[in-house]
């Protein structure tokens, strides 16, 4: 296989990679430029001057970004049962590295305002587009009536320029919830619309002690010496892996940094809000302990090395911090070069920790040592503890299905099969990925039972139904990738991984499915209404990838 990959590439590989840093033609061909390639990756021979067959597309093009306000950092805005917020959509004004950059924001904030409610609340939040995008906002992991979910066409209209539309926001579950556009997700999310709904638990005692909170939001954004790297206007462009972006941004900046003093801890809600990327999070020396994640706690608490992130998950995690020092939040990932099929470590600093005396050693430095079990959480679950092993009710397979690519990428892709990774950390072959879009690539999610695919999926269900789904990721695909599943509406446990048993168990909306794995998903029916299945890498869910399912009442 390694001998057709390099049948695509004549001439030395070391001859090609001096091509790789000028590729400034391509600014004149309706605006599109390469994305930035790593020395490397060498440039596939035959795409020297392919673009992507989309419009490229930017937020106030052609507009000083000096037009648009400033974006301020996101504030923390508490709303009582029955309160009401004004939200609305706008181009604002960010600076990235120095640079500015017209986005999008929620509120004129970065990320949007950080909205918070008790559980069993019911807010209101009253949106007004004022972008010539249509736009909604879908309230991910929240169980809430099905009208307001945010799904263009399916629950509501898109909110057109000019107009308000009011959700009313039911929450019944603790934890850190996020918020997000369902349209253009590629386009609107990676522009800064994206946000944290934290739900307070009525328990004071729900979550160990901690001496603080810290939120953490991922992403990461496409940027060249230029600036932004246009989007695709018709379709999403980088339809093969999702758009990954060249800059971290940790809570919308590049520089995140934090004060802590030596055995502090701190509770890190960490919520992933990039396009495609998974991240794998480290806290440098200190020790972190795993507690929370998409809709509530885990059985019991765990020691971790890492937390794995798929995009649209989040996990609680509490951090001490042992001695004065700095400490980097980082992404160490094994990452991939497609073209050579080498792995190498790769490491990206998403915060750093400032961590200065006096040290504190209290009852709360000392409890950090302990492991909580969460009584409430199995009483919570043991309804469902007989229903783990139940049989599978449905089955899915994701695949991916491509036309019209240029020959170069078919070639290379297929010769790449060889060397998949289950987890892309990141952009092993940009300009192939680049190039690609969602006119050519159909990401698929399949149920083998019916031979049905994506929309065409029907599955209806009552509420009180408990539904056992199965994942699998066939490695056999064109070009196979991981996938963040979520669905709406609804919680889920994943009660086995390749046929391994979970014996830590935790409600999610949203979990990572690696190539060449199966999932088991128990999902709960307990919300009536026409919700979504989908990956929530956003270039797939726009490249096909999602079904709706129905359930209604008794
Ligand atoms: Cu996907």
């Amino acid at each position: 296989m390694r001998v057709l990959l390099l049948a695509v590439l004549p001439g030395a590989l070391a001859a090609q990679e001096h091509q790789m840093m000028g590729h400034g033609e391509h600014g004149e061909a309706g605006g599109w430029r390469m994305p930035p390639m790593d020395m490397t990756m060498p440039m596939v021979p035959g795409l020297e001057n392919a673009l992507p067959p989309v419009r490229p597309f930017l937020i106030g093009d052609g507009m000083d970004p000096a037009m648009f306000p400033a974006a301020e950092p996101s504030r923390r805005v508490v709303l009582a049962d029955g309160d009401t917020l004004d939200m609305d959509v706008s181009v604002v004004r960010r600076t990235i590295g120095g640079r500015d950059y017209a986005m999008l924001g929620y509120g004129g904030q970065y990320p949007g305002p950080l909205i918070q409610a008790d559980r069993g609340s019911r807010i209101m939040v009253r949106v007004t587009n004022r972008i010539q995008l249509p736009t909604t906002v879908h309230w991910h992991g929240i169980r809430l009536e099905n009208r307001f979910d945010g799904v263009a066409g399916l629950t509501q209209d898109p909110i057109a320029d000019g107009e308000t539309f009011t959700y009313e926001i039911d929450v019944p579950d603790a934890g850190m919830f996020w918020y997000h556009p369902h349209m253009r997700e590629d386009v609107q999310q990676d522009l800064g619309l994206y946000g944290n709904l934290l739900v307070m638990p009525a328990a004071p005692d729900y979550y160990g002690p901690s001496h603080r909170e810290e939120l953490l939001v991922l992403d990461d954004i496409l940027i060249d010496g230029q600036g932004l790297i246009p989007w695709g206007e018709e379709a999403p462009t980088h339809a093969l892996m999702g758009r990954f972006g060249t800059v971290m941004l940790t809570n919308g900046v590049d520089d995140h940094r934090i004060e802590a003093r030596a055995g502090e801890v701190i509770r890190f809600y960490l919520t992933n809000v990039a396009n495609t990327r998974t991240f794998n999070v480290r806290f440098g020396n200190a020790r972190v302990k795993l507690i929370a994640s998409d809709i509530g706690k885990f059985e019991r608490e765990t020691w971790v090395e890492s937390v794995v992130i798929a995009p649209a998950e989040r996990y609680v995690v509490d951090v001490r911090f042992p001695e004065a020092g700095q400490v980097g939040i980082t992404n160490t990932i094994q990452a991939v070069n497609h073209f050579r099929g080498t792995f190498y470590p790769h490491e990206d600093t998403l915060a750093v920790v400032s961590v200065n005396g006096p040290a504190v050693d209290d009852a709360v430095t000392q409890a950090f040592d302990a492991l909580r079990e969460n009584r409430d959480v199995a009483e919570d679950i043991e309804p469902f503890r007989a229903l783990l092993g139940k049989p599978v009710d449905y089955e899915l397979v994701t695949t991916v299905r491509v036309r019209d690519l240029p020959v170069p990428i078919v070639a290379s892709m297929e010769a790449d099969t060889f060397y998949v990774p289950p987890v892309e950390w990141n952009d092993g072959m940009p300009m192939m990925n680049w190039l690609s879009t969602g006119t050519q690539v159909t990401w698929i999610l399949r149920e083998p039972a019916s031979g049905r695919e994506n929309g065409d999926i029907q599955w209806r269900f009552r509420v009180g139904d408990v539904v056992k789904i199965r994942v699998f990721n066939d490695p056999e695909s064109f070009h196979p990738m991981n996938h963040p599943i979520h669905i709406h509406g609804q919680r889920f446990l994943v009660t086995e991984r390749d046929g391994i048993p979970n014996t830590n168990l935790v409600w999610k909306d949203t979990t990572i499915l690696p190539v060449g794995s199966t999932m088991d998903l128990l999902v709960e029916m307990s919300n009536p209404g026409s919700w979504m299945v989908h990956c929530h890498i956003a270039e797939h869910l726009h490249a096909g990838m999602m079904f709706v399912f129905e359930v209604t009442e008794e």
